[in-house]
């Protein structure tokens, strides 16, 4: 599967960077939390990397991203400038939201990321209206819109699906389906726990990828990506992943009692990076040196950015009414 010839070497590295680098943005929030300086909560997507990276390295810069409340992933990598996500936990002026938005609120319109949002399936229908202004422009955006299995108990989920594919617009919608809504199962919430079946009812693919399987998620949305642009319309991507933190907070649920430790251990066997790193090291693509070079990269850009963050001053009184309507 692998071939080293039909591999661009220079997209390898940059996945693996992007992979390490949410998984290590994250390890720093979890090692941090404890200070009781990111008065933030925060939702980890430790676990579930590999589908953000494996749709955003098929985006221009220029493309909409919308996401949602577990948005650290999707926003590194689609290039979002850590320094600021970092000032932005922090609540300092200096973050991408001026430290008035926390982990759920972030905005990095150079980066076509118009603003994440908490409210489940709340990315969908904004994702769907950038898609149809661009269409009415000609500008040959693509919209991208990642949502949990639980954005798919919304009944906007089915509306915005509907109007994508009526009008054929250029929006590729992903489901990350972690199998669990905060600590409600999928199985106990749906009646069809098949979320790329519903894709027929509207007449538009439907396609079930391993999320954990960066190849596998990158080949799947490359088809769809490509298909939004050249006019086709939307696709429905389900990536199926397992998130390995609480719902929210740094903690696991196995100690919170909330989950099975079997389960847990299972999915954490199939870690993106590991099964990444491996595939890269057996089928001869990078070097094992290359891959420590990309870590060390990343791990002196995570403490730079956390410098940038942690010296940043706060927002002082006066600032309290600006940005807000
Ligand atoms: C409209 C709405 N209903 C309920 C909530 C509370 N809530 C926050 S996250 C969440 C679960 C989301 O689950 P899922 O979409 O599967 O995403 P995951 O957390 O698994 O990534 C809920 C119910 C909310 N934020 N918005
Ligand atoms: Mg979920």
């Amino acid at each position: 599967m692998l071939k080293k010839n039909k591999i661009n070497i220079q997209l390898l590295k940059k996945m693996c960077y992007s992979l390490i680098k949410i998984r290590k943005f994250e390890e720093k929030i979890i090692e941090r939390y404890p200070d009781q300086k990111i008065c933030c909560p925060v939702h980890l997507c430790i676990g579930q990397e590999a589908i953000a990276v494996g749709v955003c390295e098929n985006l221009k810069k220029n493309d909409y991203l919308f996401s949602t409340h577990r948005n650290h992933g999707h926003l590194i990598a689609k290039g979002a400038d850590i320094k600021l996500m970092f000032a932005e936990l922090y609540g300092k002026i200096t973050g991408c939201s001026s430290g008035k938005g926390g982990s759920m609120h972030m905005i990095f319109p150079e980066n076509g990321i118009l603003g994440t949002s908490a409210i489940v399936a709340g990315g969908i229908p904004m994702a769907v209206g950038s898609a149809l202004a661009s269409k009415i422009k000609n500008e040959k955006r693509v919209s991208v819109t990642f949502f949990g299995d639980g954005a798919v108990d919304e009944g906007t989920f089915y509306e915005s699906l509907n109007f994508a594919a009526l009008k054929r617009l250029p929006v590729v919608f992903v489901c990350e389906n972690n199998f669990y809504a905060t600590n409600s199962p999928q199985k106990a919430r749906q009646a069809n726990c098949d979320i790329y079946k519903i894709a027929k009812f509207f007449n538009i693919p439907g396609i079930c990828v391993k999320g954990n399987d960066l190849f596998a998620v990158y080949r799947v949305a490359k088809e769809s990506v490509n298909r939004a642009r050249n006019g086709s319309g939307p696709s429905l991507i389900e990536a199926r992943t397992y998130r390995w933190r609480s719902h929210v907070g740094p903690e696991t649920d196995i100690e919170k009692g909330l989950r099975d430790k079997k389960e847990v251990e299972e999915w954490q066997a199939l870690c993106p990076y590991s099964c990444f790193r491996q595939a890269i090291l057996k089928n001869k693509l990078l070097k094992e040196t290359d891959i420590i070079e990309i870590e060390q990269l990343v791990t002196n850009e995570i403490e730079e950015a956390l410098e940038f963050a942690l010296k940043s001053p706060y927002p002082v009184a006066d600032d309290l009414y600006k940005d807000v309507y």
